[in-house]
């Protein structure tokens, strides 16, 4: 098992903890499965709240693993129901805490298989390449997906995304969850940001190619 625990819910990045440990945030839009993959990848069905109705999550919310580091679920963008003003205030905050937090090392961007890419997800992935903030593509809900639309999906993203580093992903048949886990811990171990540095290419991205540190009899054992 992997320790993990709630750590904080905050809307002011002030409120942040200012120790060193890593941050791996999850952005995404609104019922993409970030509160789901939370608890996914640590095996505890009930860290975060998953909700059938979109946009619950209004706060960053993080959650202390094994005292390590923090995984951030951030609030989800572009839910039609939430009013203009909050969506503005959440992409302010999201954008602020992306760019003004040192300790941050990955984004998760998740996206649904089920649904091309939205201009939404485009405009995030340019925004994270042109901030220099290093990011992978999960499509998650892959079970919901015929191996021909599958294969459709890999077709758009390798031409919308080339070069960005995607892993297929199913909460519902934990279809690579360890690959997930690598590009998390890959990301935990590599150098600080330079928060001197703004703009392109500020920010070296971290390697991936580093073996997963999970026991074996965490491969794939979680069933919904
Ligand atoms: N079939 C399927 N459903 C998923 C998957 N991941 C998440 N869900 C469902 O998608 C809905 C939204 O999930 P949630 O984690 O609350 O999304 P969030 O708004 O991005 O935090 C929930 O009903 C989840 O059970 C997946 O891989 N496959
Ligand atoms: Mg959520």
């Amino acid at each position: 098992m992997i320790s993990a625990s709630f750590f904080t819910a905050t809307t002011s990045l002030s409120d942040l903890p200012i120790d060193a440990k890593p941050h791996i945030a999850m952005v995404g839009r609104s019922n993409v499965g970030k509160s789901s993959m939370i608890n996914h990848l640590t095996g505890q069905k009930k860290l975060a709240r998953v909700s059938a109705d979109p946009g619950r999550t209004q706060t960053i919310n993080l959650y202390d693993i094994e005292h390590r580091f923090f995984l951030v679920d951030l609030p989800g963008y572009g839910y039609a129901q939430t009013s203009k003003e909050k969506r503005v205030m959440f992409a302010e905050m999201i954008h602020e805490y992306l760019l003004q937090t040192p300790q941050l090392r990955l984004v998760l961007l998740i996206i649904d298989a089920r649904i091309p890419p939205t201009e939404l997800d485009a405009d995030m992935a340019a925004w994270l390449q042109s901030n220099g903030i290093p990011f992978v593509i999960i499509t998650n809900k892959m079970d919901k997906l015929s191996a021909s639309d599958a294969a459709k999906l890999h077709r758009t993203l390798e031409e919308k995304y080339p070069g960005v580093r995607r892993i297929e992903h199913s909460i519902t048949s934990g279809r690579n969850r360890n690959e997930v886990w690598g590009a998390i811990e890959a990301a935990t171990r590599a150098p600080a940001r330079d928060m001197s540095i703004t703009g392109e290419h500020s920010w070296t991205a971290p390697s991936f190619n580093v073996d997963l540190t999970l026991p074996p009899e965490e491969t794939n054992e979680y069933v919904e």
